[in-house]
């Protein structure tokens, strides 16, 4: 989520009789459920200039509550919960993140008891990618790959850098690249982000199969949040982004000033190291 984000609108206690449960009679008759939600939000251009179009109106906010969760029927408080932050977060345009806590004081327990409920934080989460193609057409590889990325409802606000043609590095003799980075906010944890670029690999693939030879397009995670990852499967920073110049002088066009979580330099500091070796 972006630093600025990090002031919060409150509702708190909005009841809502709707239909959610796993029972038949939850789903039939309907209950009581109460809903606090935390919007997170930057509030500071509002606060200036006194102008709502600027904010979260809240109640907007409170309506896209009450018709997600009445029209709308799920089994589970969790379902119910996850969706609705989803929808939240897509619906408002100025919100970074959301607390949602859904709360059910009728549920069919046996027992006395006050309330259940479930309480999740979701968040849009700042990432950078990088891109790279050296076979076929290169730029139609890179150009589809970035549609298809400012196309999923998981990822918002790209910025792309210039399209650059480099030199091939690591020794193998190959053609020349053309190669690019973005940054991007995305609903994806770590993980999710990988499968999905490498389905856009796949996907320019199979086309590379038929028509080109084994390899069109390799598109890598250089940084997810302020996040260091080591799974089998990823490693976040990208393990060599400091010492390639086609990752960083792209990514310096748009995240100049992002620190390096492990080497605690910016990316244009990484740069000027590596140019002046
Ligand atoms: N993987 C681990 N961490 C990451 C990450 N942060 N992002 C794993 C993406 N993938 C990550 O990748 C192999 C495995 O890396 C994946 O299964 C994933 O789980 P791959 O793209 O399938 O295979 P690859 O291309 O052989 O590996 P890699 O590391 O992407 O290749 P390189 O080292 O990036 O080399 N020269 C220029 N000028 N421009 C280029 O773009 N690219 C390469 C590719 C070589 N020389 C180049 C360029
Ligand atoms: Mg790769």
């Amino acid at each position: 989520m972006q630093k600025s984000m990090t002031d919060e609108i409150k509702i708190e206690g909005l009841v809502i009789f709707a239909h959610h449960g796993v029972y038949p009679e939850e789903t039939k008759l309907g209950q009581t459920f109460i809903v606090n939600a935390t919007l997170f939000t930057d509030t500071k251009a509002a606060g200036y200039s006194d102008d709502l179009t600027q904010s979260v109106n809240y109640g907007t906010a409170c309506s896209e509550i009450y018709t997600f969760l009445t029209e709308h029927t799920y089994k589970l408080l969790e379902a119910a919960v996850e969706h609705l932050a989803a929808h939240l977060l897509h619906r408002f345009p100025l919100i970074g993140g959301v607390t949602l806590e859904l709360k059910k004081p009728g549920a069919p327990i046996r027992y006395p008891f006050d309330c259940v409920s479930v309480k999740i934080h979701r968040e849009w989460k700042a990432a950078a990618i990088s891109y790279g193609s050296n076979m076929g057409d290169k730029r139609r590889y890179i150009e589809e790959a970035l549609r298809a990325i400012e196309a999923d409802e998981n990822i918002r606000n790209v910025r792309c850098s210039e399209l650059i043609e480099t030199e091939p590095y690591g020794g193998v003799e190959q053609d020349v690249f053309l190669n690019g980075a973005a940054v991007l906010e995305t609903l994806y944890d770590p993980e999710e982000l990988l499968h999905f670029l490498q389905s856009l690999e796949q996907r320019a693939g199979r086309e590379r199969l038929v028509h080109w030879g084994p390899r069109t397009l390799d598109l890598d995670i250089v940084f997810y949040e302020e996040e260091v990852i080591r799974s089998d499967d990823l490693i976040v920073p990208h393990i060599d982004m400091h010492n390639r110049a086609f990752v960083l002088e792209p990514l310096s066009q748009v995240a100049p000033g992002w620190i390096h979580p492990i080497y605690g330099k910016s990316v244009t500091a990484l740069l000027d190291r590596l140019n002046e070796q």
